[in-house]
């Protein structure tokens, strides 16, 4: 994705509200960047990977005031679970943008100003609608078209009428149809592209980008009584957090490079900020454009919508309890493997999730790499073999099979493709299951003049192994960690591709017994 002489790689998440708590989507969204950052880093590139929160707005405010807190004090206590919870799942991210970060809100005012001097915002009166749940304006003909209800909360729209700084949206139609047509993959996947074109057609409107009915969030420049709209304030984190809006900065000086992001993930509901007004604010500001936005569809429990009335939250409390059952790779394995990155929602349900971790890492991965190590230490002294070249049966080219597997893993998640990077890498572990099978190294052992058979057939397996292992690695990180521990196989040498080359594994090297993912007793079936 993105020019491949650019040897920066950026990828930003949405900036999460802090009037809820986190849940399973927030941590979604955050881990699948997390995997994708951790593979490029061992690709050997330089990453720079921003999550964080969005601390302002009208919500908050109110939330707030329903607690008896302030609003800075309830952006501080939900913005530290935030943060909480990158520690819990291994997230690696750069930076945790705060958009209460003085940092950002003077390039935000800074940003906005520069909008005023060139035009693309000016003074206007609204009259229309509004979301108070969402905190989106609505013209008349949208409004109707949506019956005067909000599409997310469903509670009635409230008439508005304000005087407002807008951002001249509309004058971006062509450029954005333009972008659209010379950049197929701007929007990804293609069914969410063609939604935003559908709505494009409709033609744009300006965007209100102040308010005056409430006061948390930045003053327009030089007008305190407005307050920047928290969509706007939010969106300039992606560069406010590379100090793009003062070049005097620290930040700036340290990070302006990773601007252009290479990927930005949303999930789908925010999608139309992303990929219609985000650039249409960059092109008004001379700013390069992201090579890809990316919005992933939703996540639901046990086949129902998660809603705060359902009260089916995939919750921090539930997400400890499968840490603490099945542990931390396996719920970033989950996530990864089994999430909603195409245009269908993917259910989050435990017996699935269960099946996933049995199938795949406790009957897969984690025998097959017990399996090889048993027999190594059975048979070979517990020392990794040597390949001498004979070899009974199988049929398998190992180095072809092998970098086959791994050019079509590298190719897919630099595609965001998850799942079929994981299972490019996955099916270098069925191979070497089905290899065992069939040469039957445990039977051979038997007879002392098959020794050297038997030495060629584990080495085979262990490098396959290890090549898999290398793949996995962003994905499930401690168990991989584990594994290079046990066969002796050193830190990631910051080049996957050249790691994952067939042979490299070294005859000798101690390889011990690991297990790396235990069995786990199935859910009973009244637990949801
Ligand atoms: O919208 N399944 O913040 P937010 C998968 N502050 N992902 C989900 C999900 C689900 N059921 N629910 C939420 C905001 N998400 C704004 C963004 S960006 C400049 C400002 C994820 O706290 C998904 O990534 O409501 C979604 O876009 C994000 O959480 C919304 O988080």
């Amino acid at each position: 994705m993105g020019p491949m002489d650019n040897p920066h790689r950026t990828i930003t998440t949405p900036i999460y509200y802090v009037n809820g708590r986190p849940h399973i989507g927030h941590v979604y969204t955050t881990t699948i960047c997390d995997v994708w950052s951790r593979f490029e880093r061992l690709l050997g590139r330089d990453v720079f990977f921003l999550t964080g929160t969005d601390e302002h707005g009208q919500k908050v405010e109110q939330s707030a005031e329903a607690q008896g807190v302030s609003p800075q004090e309830l952006a501080d206590q939900n913005t530290a679970e935030f943060r909480r919870v990158m520690g819990l799942f291994d997230l690696t991210n750069d930076e945790f943008i705060r958009t209460t970060d003085p940092r950002h809100e003077k390039q935000v005012q800074a940003l906005v100003q520069r909008l005023m001097d060139s035009g693309d915002v000016y003074l206007g009166t609204f009259e229309g609608w509004y979301d108070a749940g969402q905190e989106e304006y609505y013209t008349e003909t949208k409004a109707r078209e949506v019956e005067y209800a909000s599409p997310i909360s469903g509670k009635p729209l409230d008439r508005a009428t304000e005087e407002n700084y807008y951002f001249k949206l509309s004058a971006f139609q062509d450029r954005l149809e333009q972008l659209f047509a010379s950049q197929p993959d701007f929007v990804r996947p293609e069914a969410r592209r063609n939604e935003v074109l559908g709505r494009l057609r409709d033609g744009l409107q300006d965007v209100p980008i102040s308010r005056t009915n409430f006061s948390w969030g930045i003053g327009v420049p030089g007008v305190p009584e407005h307050v920047i709209y928290v969509w706007i304030d939010a969106l300039f984190n992606y560069i406010t957090a590379l100090g793009l809006g003062d070049p005097e900065s620290d930040w700036y000086a340290a990070r302006h490079q990773y601007w252009p992001a290479t990927i930005q993930v949303t999930g789908k509901e925010i999608l139309w900020f992303h990929a219609v007004i985000w650039p249409a604010l960059l092109m008004a500001l001379g700013l390069p454009l992201p090579t890809c936005v990316y919005a992933h569809s939703f996540w639901i429990s046990e086949g129902q919508k998660m809603s705060k009335s359902l009260g089916n939250f995939i919750d921090l409390e539930k997400l400890d309890g499968y840490i603490a059952t099945y542990g931390r790779d396996a719920l970033r394995y989950f996530l990864a493997s089994q999430g909603p990155l195409g245009a269908t929602d993917s259910d989050f349900s435990r017996l699935q999730f269960h099946e996933t971790y049995t199938t795949d890492l406790v009957n897969t991965l984690g025998n097959c790499s017990s399996r090889t190590s048993a027999m190594i230490g059975k048979y070979c002294e517990g020392r990794c073999p040597t390949d001498t070249g004979t070899c009974a049966g199988g049929g398998v080219e190992w180095a072809s099979f092998t970098a086959k597997q791994v050019e079509e893993s590298i190719a897919a998640m630099e595609q965001f493709d998850l799942a079929a990077s994981i299972g490019a890498a996955m099916a270098i572990v069925h191979r070497v299951d089905a290899f065992i099978n069939d040469t039957a190294p445990f039977k051979l052992a038997k007879d002392p003049d098959q020794a050297e058979t038997v030495g060629n057939i584990l080495y085979r397996c262990a490098e396959a192994v290890r090549i898999a292992a290398c793949l996995l690695e962003a994905v499930i990180p401690r168990a991989i960690g584990q594994l290079r521990e046990a066969w002796e196989l050193g830190p990631a040498s910051g080049d996957l591709t050249e790691e994952c080359r067939w042979g490299q594994f070294q005859p000798g090297a101690a390889i011990a017994k690991v297990a790396l993912f235990p069995r786990v007793d199935a859910p009973a079936a009244t637990e949801a």
